[in-house]
């Protein structure tokens, strides 16, 4: 099985992700519920899913830690903390890490199928024609080492940014 046929890109919300496994957290350091997606996701899963979060805090930029998904349709949530767009650097390095280190967790936790939503790009701020190549690359080049995990998808908030991933995406299989 190849990367690509085991990689989507779809427009859609992160909480919503029903058939996968695990769901993929744009968290902050503390692990606390916040805004965008770690608000989102906070708010279906549920109370349990802070406390559940707690002792695993802080975390650095490019760590990822696992806890339960509590509320939400998953078995799982992988905290990712990416990089704050000219603060955090090497960005490119610890975008590209945090996108490994979920891969490296759900095949630690035999999970067969991962949602990421698109990390740093929004309260973050990296730009995300260049996020997306770096979450996409990374994914391909480092799924055929993480065999156990036969479905990865990235759910996008809004059209264009689905779009560029899409685009993206193709581009590197046209290659
Ligand atoms: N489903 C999918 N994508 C979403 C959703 C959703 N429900 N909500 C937002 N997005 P962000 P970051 C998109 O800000 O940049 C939080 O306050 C959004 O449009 O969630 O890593 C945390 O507490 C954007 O494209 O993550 C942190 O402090 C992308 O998801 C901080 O933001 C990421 O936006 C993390 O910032």
């Amino acid at each position: 099985m190849t990367s690509s046929s085991r990689l989507e890109c779809v427009q859609g919300d992160i909480v919503q992700q029903d058939d996968m496994d695990a769901v993929v957290n744009a968290a902050n350091a503390e692990l606390r519920p916040g805004g965008g997606v770690a608000g989102a996701l906070h708010r279906a899963a549920g109370p349990e899913l802070d406390r559940a979060c707690r002792p695993l805090a802080p975390i650095a930029p490019g760590q990822a830690v696992v806890t339960d998904a509590f509320d939400l349709p998953n078995q799982y949530v992988i905290h990712c903390l990416g990089p704050v767009y000219g603060v955090d650097s090497p960005a490119d390095e610890l975008l590209a890490a945090c996108y490994y280190n979920a891969l490296r967790l759900g095949e630690w936790e035999k999970v067969d199928s991962i949602a990421f939503p698109s990390i740093s790009t929004g309260a973050f701020r990296y730009p995300v024609t260049e996020a997306a190549r770096i979450a996409l690359s990374t994914v391909t080049q480092h799924l055929p080492d993480f065999p156990r995990i036969k479905r990865v998808r990235f759910v996008l908030f809004d059209a264009a940014t689905t779009e560029l991933y899409q685009r993206t995406l193709a581009s590197f299989n046209e290659a």
